[in-house]
Parts: structure tokens; C-alpha cells; sequence
């Protein structure tokens, strides 16, 4: 049975945007009403956000697929498509976000931090939006965007303030019982933590929290026991404490080997070499175990650790404990820059790059790459002339033709547009020849032309106006 779960790879998918709508405004009497498609709705994001209620990934583990609500299509009439709902997903405090390779993509510390995992697509523009000056009655309308499909790992690194670290049965859990109004499991076997114990310390006006992990014993950087995988856990503490066994019965230990043993393990874990550390013999109500505490306590001071020399059970020299505790995190807390206390990590944006590169690869394809170029092919309905045309209009304007001559394509070369993965492909037909002139403007509807003579005029608006009322005619009034 898995109770507590601190790492998870987790599949989330934003919404997609919602299409733009391709409409006409119908009114009887007015055959020429104009473009009335409205917006597709953006597609939900899928955030993560710090919930301190929360303290494992378990709902994670066992459903690790989540999707965002997509936007709705735009509708005539001007009317938009409603946004998709946004996916928060609280996670524990001292969550870390990694990508597959292991690279850190956020670390997630403080109640409302959050990070938004999977952007939503954005809706594609209505045939309204789309209407300008020299395309007058657009009949189409761009795609909504695919929402982005993410796959992270999320891992839990408890955020402590103390940790406690030594053998298997040295008395970390009871301490933590002790000193806080947590309740761990407790016994007389070795490894009876398994999984990380927090606590909450509150001694004068300090309230900070302690953490243990399972015991360690030599080798645990080889695996030996429950190995080093929970150090993690204490990564973020700012003071170690070392519970050291003032009354084993293993006849081969004692409190400096033991202690030298847990150092040795630390350091093979690395990264904990520069948190300040003091040193706890346990266990003095024993009385062989006062006995060999102060026997040793002279050793580990000259050391430089500080020792305290407390009993769990019966409770004492506690209070000194905690309050020499809350000194150190104190310290260390006003050491810390400010801004760490509560950080807020936003997904960094893409940035909006107006750029874009063509490149002729070894097969003779010409790959066009930009976000640009890459966005408005997926916004594009390949199935609607105009659609395209206005696709070639952009690509156009952008300079992407200039470039691909630049290059050396040529009429009928292939053009790919996206990544290797993701691209549409197709045959290069420019529009533009050498330094001249366009040889058509695309996506305008020759309808409004201005340059046509009159009696033409009149002609075309009158079959303009029948194919009008034709639809009206296989239209049902209400
Ligand atoms: N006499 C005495 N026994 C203690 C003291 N502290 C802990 N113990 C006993 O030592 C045993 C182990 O205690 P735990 O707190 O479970 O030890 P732990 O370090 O958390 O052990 P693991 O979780 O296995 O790593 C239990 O039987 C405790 O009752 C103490 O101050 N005096
Ligand atoms: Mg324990």
C-alpha cells in the first residue's frame, strides 16, 4: 500500500482554444449583412498551485493524466466562445517541477506559489474580427490553438526548518513527539519511519518546523537499509541535528563512530556540507547512557559541535533543545534574501518572437521555424482557399517568401513549417515573383473590388444579392 507518494510523473494537457466562427450576418431586407463570426474561447490552463492542506502527491500518483477544459467556437452574431476553465492543481508546500530530463522548471515554496504547468490555446479569430478595409467579408475564420501537452515530474522536498538525522531507534521520532504535538510512530525496531515525519516547534517567539527521515546505517549511500533516497527532505533545512544513541546495545557502536558514520553518508549525498549542526545525545535517562554522554561530550565539543544531552522519554533538557533550535533557524532565517520566503514562480512566458529562419536541410526541404509562422499554419482551415490565401498573405508580409527565394527554392520545392515532428508541408508556389509586385492579393473578396466598371458592379451585386436570398429561402424563420 502506498501512503505517501513524493515523486510522481504527471501528464497534464491545456485546453485547446476554441475555432472562430465563419458567419454572415441574416437580417430579411438586408441581403448584405456583414461578417458576424464571433471568437473561439481561449483553451484552460493547467496550474499548479502550493496548498499547505495538502501534504502528499498520492492523487497525483493514481490519477496521473489531467486536462484542462477546451475553449467553445466562436457563434454568429458577434457572439464569442466562452474561455475553457483553467485546472488548478494543489500540490504540497516544497514541491519541485522537473521536466523528464531532471531539469528544475520551478520550486514551488509558500502557501498560493504557483506555476502554471500547461498554457490553454488561444481561440481562433472570428470571420468579424478578421474583416478589414480590404477583405470586407472574410469567409473563414482561423483555428483555434492545440493547448500545450506537458510531461512533468513532480517531487516532494518537505520544507523543514530542522532536521533529524542518525541511526535507526536513536530517538528521532520520539523527539519529534516530544518537542512538538506531533505523533509519530514509535518503536523499538530499527526503520520504523518510513517515509519523513513533520512537526511544528513553537519555543518563545519562533515557530518553526522539524522534520526526520528514516534512520540511516553505513552504506546508505550504497542503498544499505532505506538508503539516502529521503535526504531530499531535508535538503531545504537550514540546521541538522545529529540524535545520537547514548544506550545501544550494539556492542560495536558508540555516539562519535555513530556520529562519524551519518557524516560519512552526508557527505556522499552532498550538498548539506554548509548547514550548521549540533549534536543530541539521547537516551540519558538510562544510566549507562548519562554515563557515556558525558564520557563522550568533551570529544564532540572539541569538535566543535554543540551537545545537548537530553531523554525523550523522560524529558529532559528539552527546552534548552528548542530554544537553541529556534536561535539557529532564526539566524538563518534573517540571513535569507527576502524574496525566498514566499516565491512566486510563473511559467516564463515564450517570448513573442517576430522572427523567424529558413534553412534548406540535406533531403532539399526548406524548413521554415518561428513562432509566428508556426502559429498561424496551426490557426489555419487547409480546407478553405481563403483561408490559406490569407495564410500566404501573412507568411507574406512576414518576409517568409522573400527569405524562401533567398534560399534557393524554387517553384514546386518542398516547404516544411514547424518542427521535424509537427510541421505542414507543402509545395512552394510563390506568390510573389523576384522583386515584383504580388501577382494576386488572396483572401479578398474580388466581390467588393473596387475597379470593376459599373454596369458590372450592378450585375455582380444583384447575383450577390439572388444568392443571398437563396439561402434565406432553405432558411426556417422561427
Ligand atoms: N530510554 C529511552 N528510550 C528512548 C528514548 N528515546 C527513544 N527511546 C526508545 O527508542 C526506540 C526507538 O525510538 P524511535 O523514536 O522510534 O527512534 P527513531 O530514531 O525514530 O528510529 P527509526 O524510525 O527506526 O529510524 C523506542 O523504543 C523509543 O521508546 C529515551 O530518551 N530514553
Ligand atoms: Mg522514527
Amino acid at each position: 500500500m502506498t501512503t505517501f507518494v513524493d515523486r510522481v510523473e504527471l501528464h497534464v494537457a491545456a485546453g485547446n482554444g476554441g475555432h472562430g466562427c465563419a458567419s454572415v450576418h441574416r437580417e430579411k431586407f438586408k441581403p448584405l449583412g456583414g461578417p458576424d463570426g464571433g471568437n473561439g474561447g481561449r483553451g484552460g490552463d493547467v496550474i499548479l498551485v502550493v496548498d499547505q492542506s495538502v501534504t502528499t502527491l498520492l492523487d497525483y500518483h493514481h490519477s496521473p493524466h489531467r486536462k484542462a477544459t477546451n475553449g467553445k467556437p466562436g457563434e454568429g452574431g458577434n457572439r464569442s466562445g466562452k474561455d475553457g476553465q483553467d485546472l488548478v492543481l494543489p500540490v504540497p508546500d516544497g514541491t519541485v517541477v522537473l521536466d523528464k530530463a531532471g531539469n528544475v522548471l520551478a520550486d514551488l515554496v509558500g502557501h498560493g506559489t504557483s506555476y502554471v504547468a500547461a498554457q490553454g490555446g488561444r481561440g481562433g479569430l472570428g470571420n468579424a474580427a478578421l474583416a478589414s478595409a480590404r477583405r470586407k467579408a472574410p469567409g473563414f475564420a482561423l483555428l483555434g490553438e492545440p493547448g500545450d501537452l506537458q510531461d512533468i515530474v513532480l517531487e516532494l522536498k518537505t520544507v523543514a526548518d530542522v532536521a533529524l538525522v542518525g541511526y535507526p531507534s536513536a530517538g528521532k521520532s520520539s523527539l519529534i513527539s516530544v518537542l512538538s504535538a506531533a505523533k509519530p510512530k514509535i518503536a523499538d525496531y530499527p526503520f520504523t519511519t518510513l517515509v519523513p515525519n513533520l512537526g511544528v516547534v513553537t519555543a518563545g517567539a519562533t515557530v518553526y518546523t522539524i522534520a526526520d527521515v528514516p534512520g540511516l546505517i553505513p552504506g546508505a549511500s550504497q542503498g544499505k537499509g532505506l538508503g539516502l533516497e529521503f535526504l531530499r527532505h531535508v535538503e531545504r533545512c537550514s540546521v541538522l541535528v545529529h540524535v545520537l544513541d547514548t544506550a545501544t546495545l550494539e556492542s560495536e557502536r558508540d555516539p562519535v563512530s555513530d556520529l562519524d558514520v551519518i557524516e560519512e553518508e552526508l557527505g556522499q549525498y552532498g550538498g548539506l556540507g554548509d548547514r550548521p549542526r549540533i549534536v543530541v545525545l539521547n537516551k540519558i535517562d538510562v544510566p549507562d547512557g548519562k554515563d557515556l554522554a558525558e564520557m563522550v561530550r568533551p570529544d564532540l565539543e572539541e569538535r566543535g559541535y554543540r551537545v545537548f544531552e537530553v531523554s525523550a522519554v523522560a524529558h529532559t533538557g528539552l527546552k534548552e533543545l528548542s530554544f537553541a533550535l529556534a536561535d539557529l533557524v532564526a539566524r538563518a532565517r534573517a540571513a535569507r534574501p527576502k524574496e525566498e520566503a514566499t516565491r512566486i514562480v510563473i511559467r516564463p512566458k515564450a517570448v513573442d518572437d517576430a522572427g523567424f529562419t529558413v534553412v534548406r536541410e540535406d533531403d532539399g526541404l526548406f524548413r521554415v521555424r518561428g513562432e509566428k509562422p508556426e502559429r498561424w499554419v496551426r490557426q489555419t482551415d487547409f480546407d478553405n482557399d481563403e483561408a490559406v490565401g490569407y495564410l500566404a498573405d501573412r507568411l507574406n508580409r512576414l518576409g517568409v517568401e522573400e527569405e524562401l527565394m533567398k534560399a534557393g527554392a524554387r517553384t514546386g520545392d518542398g516547404v516544411a513549417i514547424g518542427p521535424e515532428d509537427n510541421a505542414v508541408v507543402f509545395d512552394w508556389e510563390p506568390t510573389v515573383t523576384a522583386g515584383a509586385e504580388m501577382l494576386g492579393r488572396r483572401g479578398e473578396d474580388h466581390r467588393f473590388e473596387g475597379a470593376r466598371p459599373a454596369a458590372q458592379r450592378r450585375r455582380d451585386r444583384e447575383a450577390e444579392r439572388d444568392e443571398v436570398q437563396r439561402e434565406y429561402d432553405g432558411f426556417e424563420p422561427f
